[in-house]
């Protein structure tokens, strides 16, 4: 088996590189990486089953197994580039290892869970920290960056993912890329955030209005969104599909007419990748197991006038969703 991809390569190691493959046969494990990781990897390894050798690059790993006369090779075909994929091709009889690698990777054990917790509170923390700091003519990009800052100065290593700050009506754009519009009283405002802590990513949105009293119908959407996002924590199950999960928001958003405005789907799997397996959409098929992590985020978009997504990171334990968040989800207005 042999994997060069970075996310892969830092789960099975643990280790960060920007370089490296790791190999692995019936006899040896080893992580190739080059002299500027080496001493870091021996140091982070040296209790591990893995090895730890340098390799200039590619060739000189693809070398070593041949000369261990190895004829078939598991590699994560969908993760190769064509030219990385021919190169190998010509080489070895190749299997995709991908599916091993998702389902693994789905299901997270202590120290990971560990990791992911902390994120999860540091993102929390930090965000308490910003809604004190908040100030009319902030811009959304200016707010982003604070946030960021916030994060790190609290014990994250980097975000998750570029941070969105939408104020007013950008909240409509589920993925809006913040920008230098400013705060003013009396709007909404959305924040998707989440932090990396040893590798782990945390994801959280929270939605509230900033100055004055909010208007009747951006309160009763809010509150719609929350009741499917509670409810769809209270109902997923573990040997329930992604889809049957994605299911309980989207029929109570339904009953409330809103279900058109849920455009996207109510959660992914979260790990090493801020978006992993399994998928919580309407043709998500995984099966849900005790030990996975993912979001739940339900959202309404009202194109051009505002939007409201709600998401906590949750994990499936003793076959029930335990949320690692713990700020109040009610409508918080500022
Ligand atoms: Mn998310």
């Amino acid at each position: 088996m042999l994997t060069g991809a970075s996310d892969l390569r830092a789960y099975l190691t643990g280790f960060e590189s920007s370089f490296g493959f790791v190999y692995t046969d019936a006899q040896e494990s080893i992580f190739f990486t080059d002299p500027r990781y080496a001493e870091g990897a021996k140091e982070a390894l040296k209790h591990e089953f893995i090895g730890v050798m340098i390799a200039k690059n590619e060739d000189t790993v693809l070398d070593y197994i041949k000369s261990k006369k190895i004829k078939k090779l598991a590699v994560p075909l969908q993760r190769l580039t064509q030219p990385e994929y021919e190169k190998l091709h010509r080489k070895f009889k190749l299997t995709d290892s991908t599916s091993a690698f998702t389902a693994a990777m789905s299901v997270k054990d202590e120290e990971e869970l560990e990791k992911i917790s902390q994120a999860c509170e540091i993102a929390e923390r930090a965000y308490g920290m910003l809604l004190g700091e908040l100030k009319e003519g902030m811009t959304e990009n200016e707010t982003a960056g604070y946030l960021e800052y916030l994060m790190r100065k609290c014990g994250a290593r980097d975000r998750s993912f570029e941070t969105i700050v939408a104020f007013g009506k950008n909240s409509s754009v589920p993925h809006h890329a913040s920008d230098e519009t400013k705060l003013k009283s009396g709007i909404p405002v959305l924040i998707d955030f989440g932090c990396k802590v040893g590798g782990y990513c945390s994801d959280m949105t929270r939605t509230f209005w900033f100055g004055g009293k909010p208007d009747d119908e951006f309160a009763d959407v809010y509150n719609s969104v929350l009741k499917a996002h509670e409810l769809a924590k209270e109902q997923i199950r573990a040997g329930m599909k992604g889809k049957e999960a994605d299911a309980i928001a989207r029929t109570y958003l339904q009953s409330k007419e809103l279900d058109k405005f849920f455009t996207h789907s109510l959660g992914h799997g979260i790990g090493i990748n801020i978006h992993e397996y399994p998928a919580l959409s309407p043709s998500g098929e995984a099966v849900l197991t005790d030990g996975m992590v993912f979001s739940i985020e339900p959202g309404v978009y009202f194109e051009g006038k505002f939007g409201i997504r709600i998401e906590d990171s949750v994990r499936l334990e003793n076959g029930k969703v335990v949320s690692f968040m713990k700020t109040d989800k009610k409508l918080l207005v500022l």
